[in-house]
């Protein structure tokens, strides 16, 4: 009965690290730490929209700065986008060539870039993250600054994460000027991926099925058949 109670065990360890569709960690995001994950289905940025009136403490460097999320899904395609008005429908710039990420969990790209001019203003990155359950939507506030950033300790991939460049066209088509990633630039390499997990191995079979009652009742369910089968 070991394996089906370590089972049991890297279930509910993925469903921990699972609560979220996936969050921006930094930029600080609109909703800050408190993230609806049920409304991160609306376009163009979850559960808020974005307000250029508000002031922010984020800063983004438009020679390069970090973009860090947390994928709550084992595989899904991410796109970064900025826009200076977000009122004006479809006006997103793409600022990064669309990536597949694979292996849930944390990840960073150290370089994203937006346009020179946009230095000195204030606007929106966008991100948005096409995985199992659709389309899904964050913001950031951001003053557009000039230079490049280090990046911080939030800027960390999961050791199990690897990335590659893919197109995707519904993504493509949440921006003006899309570009696919043949005509991307071709410095991001594969992440070193260890060896699987039991957390790793359970994850992909579940995290395909929903579900909606979240992961207390997914918890419950798993508590039951514990005390049943074990
Ligand atoms: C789109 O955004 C750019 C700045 O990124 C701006 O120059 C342009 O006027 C905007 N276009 C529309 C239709 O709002
Ligand atoms: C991107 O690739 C798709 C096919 O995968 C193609 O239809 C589209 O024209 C390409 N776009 C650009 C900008 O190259
Ligand atoms: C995370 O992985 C991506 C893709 O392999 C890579 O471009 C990026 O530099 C990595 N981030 C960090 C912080 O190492
Ligand atoms: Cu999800």
């Amino acid at each position: 009965m070991a394996p089906l109670r370590s089972l049991a065990a890297a279930t509910l360890l993925f469903l921990s690290a699972a609560n979220a569709h996936f969050t921006i960690n930094s930029p600080v995001g609109l909703e800050g730490s408190n993230l609806d994950d049920d409304k991160e289905g609306n376009a163009p940025c979850g559960a808020l929209n974005a307000d250029l009136s508000q002031t922010t403490t984020n800063d983004f460097h438009v020679d390069g700065d970090f973009i860090a999320l947390t994928l709550g899904h084992p595989q899904a395609n991410w796109l970064f986008r900025g826009t200076l008005d977000p009122t004006s429908s479809n006006n997103w710039t793409q600022l990064f060539p669309i990536l597949t990420q694979s292996g849930l969990g944390d990840f960073c790209e150290p370089a994203v870039t937006a346009p020179k001019a946009w230095a000195g203003k204030k606007g929106i990155i966008g991100i948005a993250c096409d995985g199992p359950d659709g389309i899904l939507y964050q913001c950031a506030l951001v003053n557009f600054v000039s230079g490049s950033n280090t990046p911080g300790d939030a800027c960390k991939n999961a050791t199990t994460v690897t990335a590659d460049f893919n197109d995707d066209a519904l993504l493509s088509a949440l921006v003006s000027n899309p570009t696919n990633s043949s005509s991307g630039s071709s410095t991001t390499g594969s992440a070193p991926t260890s060896s699987t997990t039991a957390a790793g191995n359970a994850a992909p079979a579940l995290a395909r099925g929903e579900f909606p009652l979240g992961s207390l009742a997914v918890a419950a369910v798993m508590a039951v058949i514990g005390g049943t089968l074990l």
